[in-house]
């Protein structure tokens, strides 16, 4: 790929992030307050369109029902569309309801599962109200003993609330499964690996796909594998954007592992063009930063990603499909670490240029009058 063509796409590469990762966010020992957090969906809109506005590279944010549950959706959407932005992927909570101690849509109490259910239809309401287009499922229903409960039994209950779940939505929605190995289940989890949310997904029909949270396997697994088998099958629906060190740690993207996120972006490479608008996966940021500032940690996210997108444009893959015909192991792996060690900043920072922006945006959001308005208003 010549350069002209790398810069416009990178220039076109553009991820979602999520309310939360702007909000007050911290471990299960404790929620520290750090200055300038938003309080509410509308300032974190404001914080999104904000990062978006150096670096031109946000394409809407992610938003958590009941999180950031409004009286008015069409305002909200609006509200996001006056600052230049647009609501992303909606994510129900089936975490903190306290109804969903023994499970959400797989609980065996009837009523509980159906107030599971109508959560979720509200969702897709507030899909049609924002003009979303995905309904993200993260679904932590599992045990946390043995004997707890019927494997099968729950399994049966999840699979007929997801398939009344699909019935209602609409043509051009899509509803993504999310898997996690463990937490907050410890002992089992129902949709515990890719792979049981792609047999899930492939019950459901075309408007289920499965989506990849970087920080949803153990120790060791080869995600890019993942990535290539879901991407060949046409069932890899979304991505979870964020890095691990133990487990779903949340922490910056790129910040523990950054060659194995070239290589899933080497992977996504061959089956989608991630810079077109119109691709057909969804991409989002899904951090909380502890102990970060969170408008600047988004910014070095959004960078770390860019840096690893251009990486991987960089990468000839004509030349590596030949030298893996031939088998020459060797000339293969040289391919992909010949790009992943190339610095492309300077091409980042041409890129930037030329759109107007900050061409160090991690360093000029510290820097900017603007962002330390926000922290000071804020308190
Ligand atoms: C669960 O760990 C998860 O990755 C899901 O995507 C949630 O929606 C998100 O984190 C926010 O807590
Ligand atoms: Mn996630």
């Amino acid at each position: 790929m010549n350069l002209s063509k790398i810069k416009e796409k990178i220039s076109n590469f553009k991820v979602e992030v999520p309310s939360w990762g702007f909000g007050r966010s911290g471990t299960r020992f404790h929620a520290f307050h750090i200055p300038g957090e938003a309080r509410n969906i509308y300032e974190k809109i404001d914080d999104a369109a904000f990062v978006n506005k150096i670096t031109d590279a946000v394409s809407a944010v992610a938003i958590h029902i009941p999180w950031d549950k409004v009286e008015d959706y069409k305002a909200l959407k609006d509200y996001a569309e006056e600052k230049g932005t647009k609501i992303g992927a909606v994510n129900p909570n089936y975490f903190q309801d306290e109804d969903y101690l023994f499970g959400s849509l797989s609980n065996s109490d009837k009523k509980i599962r159906r107030k599971a259910i109508e959560q979720t239809f509200e969702c897709i309401e507030i899909m049609r109200q924002t003009d979303s287009k995905i309904l993200s499922m993260w679904i932590p229903d599992g045990s946390n003993y043995p004997g707890q409960i019927d494997f099968k039994r729950s399994f049966d209950l999840l699979e007929d609330s997801l398939k009344q779940i699909t019935k209602e939505l609409d043509e051009d929605m899509t509803m993504l499964l999310e898997y996690k190995f463990f937490e907050p289940a410890f002992y089992s989890t129902l949709l515990c690996d890719w792979g049981t949310s792609y047999m899930l997904s492939k019950e459901l029909g075309d408007k289920v796909k499965v989506l990849i949270d970087l920080g949803h396997h153990p120790q060791g697994t080869n995600i890019e594998y993942i990535v290539s088998i879901l991407s060949y099958k046409g069932k890899l629906g979304g991505f979870h954007f964020n890095s691990r060190k133990y487990a779903d740690d949340d922490l910056t993207v790129g910040s523990i592992d950054p060659y194995e996120l070239f290589l899933i972006f080497v992977e996504l490479n061959k089956y989608f063009d991630l810079s077109s608008e119109n691709q057909d996966i969804s991409l989002v940021l899904d951090q909380s930063h502890n102990v970060k500032p969170k408008i600047p940690a988004v910014v070095q996210s959004l960078n770390n990603l860019q840096i690893t997108y251009a990486k991987s444009l960089l990468v000839d893959y004509d030349q590596l499909k030949q030298a893996q015909e031939k088998h020459d192991v060797i000339v293969a792996e040289e391919i992909l670490k010949d790009a992943y060690e190339k610095d492309v900043r300077d091409i980042l920072r041409e890129v930037r240029k030329e759109k107007g922006l900050p061409e160090n945006p991690v360093k000029f959001v510290r820097k900017s009058d603007e962002y330390w308005e926000v922290v000071k208003r804020r308190g």
